[in-house]
């Protein structure tokens, strides 16, 4: 077999030699031999075709490990395998186009991105199958998403209305402590209740959390679980004590360690500052969803559903298939180009 030198095979795969040793060496292209002593690369003829692939998908700017795999794949595969990393190309420069744009009217026109991210959303609060009383409640406007679990008494549906309401006035995002503050103050001895609320102000969110309300993320496909639960079990597990499994079927697994109105310190809220990016899905609920509904079937109603008012129903109706035990409070939300 005759085995041609790096240079002379770079000449023939119209490459340089630095290019082959670098597909060599990111073993796209191993050479068919190599002079022990020398160190030397040799290659054979038939290794051009290959060459060339590779330095085509390089052309187009797919990166090494994707190269590898598509120059592994069998000949009459590699088209379409092409074609499909194009459009998955192509979707994202559409996506960062959409940001770009997003940030240069952010840069030239100060805080005035209200205009230019709009937000879609939706609220369930039901009472559920079991429970006699709701004392959840739920609440969304363009600026402000909330979601409350009362308890402690009787008082705790007055509790949790009372505290989404303070939030419903849109507070700024500087005295939103202040506003928290107040609503632990006015319950405390008479009911507790958790808040897990977003307040907008353009493309700034602040995120505020006391309790086991929660909040999700959708994006680009991934759902994250932006808020940590203020519970017993979740400090038992944070301290090493508890597994996260044996948490989830704790008889105690309901018992808060904060809450609005809990006493007698002023509760610690924990505050978070985000950016909404168009696309974004944020799911707030209460315990009587994320307790009873699995979250890999949040995770494909989300994703599935696109329209926030058929999600939340949707997500509703799932807590009840599963039996209901509790109250559900939900709010999907969108952030979307205007
Ligand atoms: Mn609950």
């Amino acid at each position: 077999m005759r085995l041609l030198t790096i240079g002379a095979f770079a000449r023939e795969a119209s490459l340089t030699p630095r290019a082959l040793r670098l597909y060599d060496e990111s073993g796209l292209l191993a050479p068919a031999a190599v002079d022990p002593d020398s160190g030397y690369r040799f290659y054979e003829p038939a290794q051009v075709e290959r060459a060339r692939l590779i330095a085509g998908l390089r052309r187009i700017g797919m990166p090494l490990p994707e190269i590898k795999t598509v120059a592994a794949l069998p000949p009459a595969s590699v088209a379409a395998a092409v074609n499909a990393y194009w459009q998955a190309e192509t979707a994202r420069s559409e996506t960062r186009a959409r940001q770009v744009a997003l940030l240069l009217s952010d840069l030239s026109r100060g805080d005035t991105t209200m205009s230019e991210i709009t937000i879609r959303y939706a609220t369930r609060c039901a009472t559920g199958s079991v429970r006699e009383t709701n004392q959840d409640a739920a609440f969304a406007s363009a600026d402000v998403l909330a979601v409350a679990d009362g308890g402690g008494g009787p008082a705790g549906a007055a509790a949790s209305a009372a505290a989404v309401a303070a939030l419903s006035g849109t507070p700024s995002l500087a005295t939103l402590a202040a506003t928290i503050d107040e609503v632990d103050r006015a319950w405390r001895g008479k009911a507790i209740t958790t808040l897990t609320a977003i307040v907008r102000k353009g493309t700034q969110l602040a995120l505020v959390h006391i309790g086991d309300t929660r909040a999700y993320l959708l994006r680009n496909g991934e759902l994250s679980q932006l808020t940590h639960d203020h519970t017993w079990v979740q400090q038992e597990v944070d301290h090493g004590k508890l597994a996260l499994a044996e948490a989830a079927a704790h008889p105690q697994r309901a018992l808060l360690v904060r809450a609005l109105g809990g006493g007698p310190q002023p509760v610690e809220a924990d505050l978070a500052l985000r950016t909404a990016l168009p696309g974004d899905r944020y799911l707030l609920c209460s315990d009587g969803l994320s307790a009873i509904v699995d979250r890999l079937s949040l995770h494909e109603t989300l994703t599935a559903v696109p329209d926030p008012d058929t999600a939340a129903q949707r997500l509703l109706d799932l807590a009840l298939e599963a039996g209901a035990p509790d109250n559900i409070a939900c709010v999907v939300a969108d952030f979307v180009l205007a």
